[in-house]
């Protein structure tokens, strides 16, 4: 449970006249999902760097797992804003949870609705969108991450089928996937996306132990030896490297919504602790100096919502440039971060404890201001963006 009332998590700009009834409902179905199943565990779960289980199947009957993904493949056909309102939800829980469904939304679902073939798109989406199949998203490699065009992970075609090599590290979910969608070149150096399936020889998921942050996700790495992979689990639609990084706008747009679930969680801590500590005799929120923290954590969390709000908008036009995306990623992730570390000082000494949420947000706010782009890349894209010079 919530240490604070649900009915004061903000809408200081009455943003909620905005949505519509079914964002709404929509919402609020996951928020109760979120209180009663993931708070009450994930302190233990990320005390223990264990994931949550049965975490997948929960996610898909809430109709987690690829929202805005057409109906007839087992996703719920909803629009952007929904989708951006179902991670803010579970990461108000957990980054760890909103990663699980962002991954298997944006990176696994997305790539196979855009660019598979009908055979593989009614083969996965479906049991990927009930969270019977866990997939997981290879982009990055141990010498190749801001810089994924110089990916070595290769595969040769060898008349019936082609032969997979290469490593990927840091791969959310890797150790508990069936799936993934493995980024790498062909023998032009074209970059190509393929479906690896678990039990193909060769094929192992190292796990990557003693994190910090994300304690409740597992990470690990694809390791690919003369794997053996079926022609038909090459995905067609794929051209190059634009097509792994347009599934990368997906899920970034995701997380400019979900940091705002977890800045509010600390901010509604925050509010409720600053209104019951007493020192010298008053509540601690009575002081100038805590009042400016709780001030700036509203008007940021304000601002990150409508920009979110606004580039939902324009996702929903498909006019959402990846710059604008790489802008709202790299201004939440700071935020929610700034908020999380602040927070928990206006806690003191129990800031510090899981009993409360901003150690676990803080550490967990780490991981997600470096994937899908680090704070830096993102700060060059958009450099990129206002003088059409590339400065990586
Ligand atoms: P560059 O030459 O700029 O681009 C190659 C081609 O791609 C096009 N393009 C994009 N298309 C769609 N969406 C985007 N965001 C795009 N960015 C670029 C570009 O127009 C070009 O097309 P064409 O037709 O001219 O060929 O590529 P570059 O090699 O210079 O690299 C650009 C850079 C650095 C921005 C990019 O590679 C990058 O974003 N690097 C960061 C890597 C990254 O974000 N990795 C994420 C890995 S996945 C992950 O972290 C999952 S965490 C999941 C979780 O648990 O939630
Ligand atoms: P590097 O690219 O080595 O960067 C190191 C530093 O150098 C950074 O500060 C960076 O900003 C800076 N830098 C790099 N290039 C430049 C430049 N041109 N100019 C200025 N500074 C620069 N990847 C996947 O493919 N799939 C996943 O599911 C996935 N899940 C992840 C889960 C976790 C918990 C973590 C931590 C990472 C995950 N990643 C995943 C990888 C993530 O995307 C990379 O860590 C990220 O892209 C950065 O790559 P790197 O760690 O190799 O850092």
């Amino acid at each position: 449970m919530s240490y604070y009332p649900l009915t004061s998590i903000p809408d200081y700009y009455g943003i909620d006249a905005l949505l519509t009834e079914e964002h709404k409902l929509i919402r609020q179905s996951v928020r109760d999902w979120v209180e009663s199943f993931v708070m009450p565990q994930i302190d233990q779960a990320a005390q223990n760097h264990t994931d949550i289980p049965g975490l997948m199947k929960e996610l898909g009957k809430i109709g987690a797992l690829g929202p805005y993904i057409p109906v007839e493949y087992g996703g719920s056909g909803l629009d952007q804003i929904s989708y951006g309102l179902i991670m803010q939800e579970l990461e108000r829980g957990d980054s760890a949870v909103r990663s699980a469904a962002s991954v298997q939304s944006s990176l696994v679902m997305f790539p196979i609705n855009e660019f598979g073939s009908e055979e593989q798109k009614k083969k996965y989406l479906p049991q990927l969108a009930a969270g019977e199949m866990i997939g997981s998203f290879g982009l990055t490699e141990p010498n190749h991450g801001s810089d994924p065009s110089s990916m070595e992970t290769y595969f040769k075609d060898m008349g019936d089928h082609y032969l997979l090599n290469g490593a990927k590290m840091w791969i959310t979910n890797s150790p508990v996937c069936d799936i993934a969608v493995v980024w790498a070149k062909n023998e032009e150096g074209k970059v190509q996306g393929l479906i690896v399936e678990r039990g193909m020889e060769g094929f192992t998921t190292p796990e990557t132990h003693n994190k910090w942050s994300l304690r409740a996700s597992k990470t690990g790495e694809l390791v690919f030896n003369d794997v053996k992979v079926p022609k038909e689990n090459l995905l067609p639609g794929v051209t190059g490297l634009k097509e792994p990084l347009s599934c990368l706008n997906s899920a970034r747009y995701g997380i400019s919504w979900g940091v705002i679930g977890a800045a509010i969680d600390c901010y509604c801590t925050a509010v409720q602790y600053s209104k019951e500590r007493r020192q010298f005799g008053k509540p601690i929120g009575a002081f100038q100096l805590q009042q400016k923290k709780l001030a700036e954590f509203l008007t940021e969390i304000t601002k990150a919502q409508l920009l979110c709000l606004q580039l939902g908008n324009l996702k929903n036009d498909h006019k959402a440039s990846p710059a604008q995306i790489s802008m709202a990623k790299r201004n939440n992730v700071k935020m929610a971060i700034d908020i999380a570390r602040e927070s928990r000082q206006i806690l003191g000494g129990m800031g510090i404890m899981g009993e409360f949420p901003m150690m676990r947000h803080a550490a967990n706010l780490e991981s997600v201001i470096t994937y899908e782009g680090t704070h830096d890349v993102h700060l060059l894209i958009t450099g990129l963006d206002i003088t059409g010079i590339n400065a990586f």
